[in-house]
């Protein structure tokens, strides 16, 4: 692929089978003829962070090549979220997918609609562990090494999915 860009993409689930919607997912993140993924993390049962009263998630990180733009790449994802049924009711809220990126060819962006790197990735293990899994060197923009961070937020509330 010409003008190749790699990017790091969470997915999290907690409704209606979250194992297979993250498994398919990943699929479906492949079949798109412009996101090749290069690697996936295990998958990981987390205890949900922000909101309390939904079940716990399923969550992982796979890191990709793309043809495509930041913005492309997020407006693709936004169709594969969509796809999955997800419904935009409240910040937190349960879901069938989330597809966040997390960091895009390792650029820096303010823009409100794809801020780079993912603002809250840093805080929070679910994203951080399963990164640090696959890429333990990563550069998370100005917040460091990805096994750095992921060892200063520890492992509460997280655990692999058997
Ligand atoms: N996603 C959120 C808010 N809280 N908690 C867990 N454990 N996993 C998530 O993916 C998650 C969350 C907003 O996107
Ligand atoms: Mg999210
Ligand atoms: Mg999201």
């Amino acid at each position: 692929m010409p003008n190749r860009k790699s990017a790091v993409i969470a997915l999290g689930s907690n409704l209606q089978n979250p194992v297979e919607q993250v498994k398919s997912a990943l699929a479906a993140i492949d079949a798109h003829p412009q996101i090749k993924i290069e690697q996936i993390s295990s998958l990981y049962i987390t205890v949900p962070v922000g909101y309390d009263d939904q079940p716990d998630f399923v969550n992982a990180v796979c890191a990709v090549s793309t043809t495509l733009e930041g913005k492309d790449l997020l407006a693709a994802l936004n169709r594969i979220e969509a796809d999955f049924g997800r419904e935009r009711t409240f910040r937190n809220a349960p879901r069938t997918l989330d597809l966040d990126i997390i960091d895009y060819d390792h650029q820096s962006s303010g823009n409100p609609h794809l801020t780079l790197p993912h603002p809250r990735a840093h805080e929070r293990s679910f994203v951080m562990k399963p990164l640090a899994e696959i890429l333990p060197d990563f550069e998370l923009g100005e917040y460091g090494r990805a096994a750095d961070i992921a060892a200063r937020l520890g492992d509460d509330g997280i655990k692999l999915c058997s």
